[in-house]
């Protein structure tokens, strides 16, 4: 993504919390903060392991957030501490952003039905689905009332996407955990939601086999004709996360060109691939 400037505002102001799964300046999460950022949000950064503090540390100061946790959602021990730490720094927060997804990369290939074992299943449903669940329910516990919780989420929950085989899985197990904890924290005035964004070249999208393919279809296949731009995924973020999201819960947002609306693309790029 090219640097391109956030348009500034006072849409988060007064409001604090923290963003889960930056790795990097592509990230997703990074997108979301530098938006919720410019709109006065003052944040808090969780990173996976020692590896990618280098490259997170930096990204947070340049924002001028100085609470940087070190959190595996595999590891209640850090679960812990990274909450700890926010009920001491701050007391309570106003949102969470959650952009976290782990599967073996053995499950991500070939035939899901003879590729997915057991650990895998249990692993990509234990990083990317039950991590929402337990990060929302320590992070309800310090919410103010009329807080809000989002979490990233694709298209292989609903449709076949090849390869995404366990991943699409535990999406839709993720899927279905936000909706219940929007039920949950309903009455508190809490909202919880989920964005559904079109492929983006992350780390997470860049060690799969078949990706070129994947940007290339997206692009052809989808409404817009193009790839999803993480400034849209930012957008839909700041509105879910803002006072402008009021009275929005419970809802799976897709944020993909409009790829997910289309049963079959127009006569055009694809075209050329198939013989009559
Ligand atoms: P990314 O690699 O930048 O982010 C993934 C993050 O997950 C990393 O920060 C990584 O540290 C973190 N993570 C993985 N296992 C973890 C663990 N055990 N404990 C703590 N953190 C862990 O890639 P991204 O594309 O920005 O992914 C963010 C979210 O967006 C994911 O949920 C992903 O499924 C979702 N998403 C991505 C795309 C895409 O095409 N890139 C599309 C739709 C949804
Ligand atoms: O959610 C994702 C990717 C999540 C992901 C990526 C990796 C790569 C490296 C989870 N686990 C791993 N494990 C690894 O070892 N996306 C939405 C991006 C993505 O990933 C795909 C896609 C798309 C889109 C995998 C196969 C097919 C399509």
């Amino acid at each position: 993504m090219a640097e391109q400037n956030f348009p500034t505002g006072q849409l988060m102001a007064g409001k604090r919390g923290l963003i889960m799964g930056v790795a990097n300046k592509n990230s997703i999460a990074w997108a979301i903060a530098r938006q919720l950022a410019a709109q006065g949000a003052e944040l808090a950064f969780t990173y996976q392991g020692d590896a990618l503090l280098r490259r997170v540390k930096p990204l947070a100061e340049s924002v001028g957030s100085d609470i940087l946790c070190e959190c595996d959602v595999t590891n209640d021990a850090t679960m812990d501490s990274t909450f700890a730490t926010l009920k001491e720094k701050w007391g309570t927060i106003d949102f969470l952003v959650h952009a976290i997804a782990f599967a073996g990369k053995d499950q991500l290939a070939g035939s899901f039905i003879d590729n997915t074992t057991r650990e895998g299943f249990k692993s990509a449903l234990d990083i990317s689905a039950y991590s929402f669940v337990d990060a929302g329910r320590r992070a309800s516990e310090i919410m103010n009332d009329g807080g809000a919780m989002v979490t990233l989420t694709y298209l292989g929950s609903e449709r076949v996407i090849p390869n995404y085989n366990v991943m699409g899985v535990a999406k839709a197990a993720l899927e279905a955990s936000m909706r219940y904890m929007a039920a949950d924290l309903g009455p508190r005035q809490i909202r919880v939601n989920a964005i559904s964004a079109g492929p983006i070249k992350t780390l997470a999208a860049a060690g799969i086999g078949s990706g070129r393919h994947m940007f290339r279809f997206n692009k052809a296949a989808s409404a817009m004709q193009d790839n999803t731009d993480p400034m849209g995924v930012a957008g839909a973020a700041l509105y879910l996360l803002s006072d402008l999201g009021l009275s929005c819960t419970g809802e799976t947002h897709h944020v993909d060109g409009g790829f997910h609306a289309i049963g079959m693309p127009q006569e055009g790029p694809l075209r050329e691939s198939m013989p009559d």
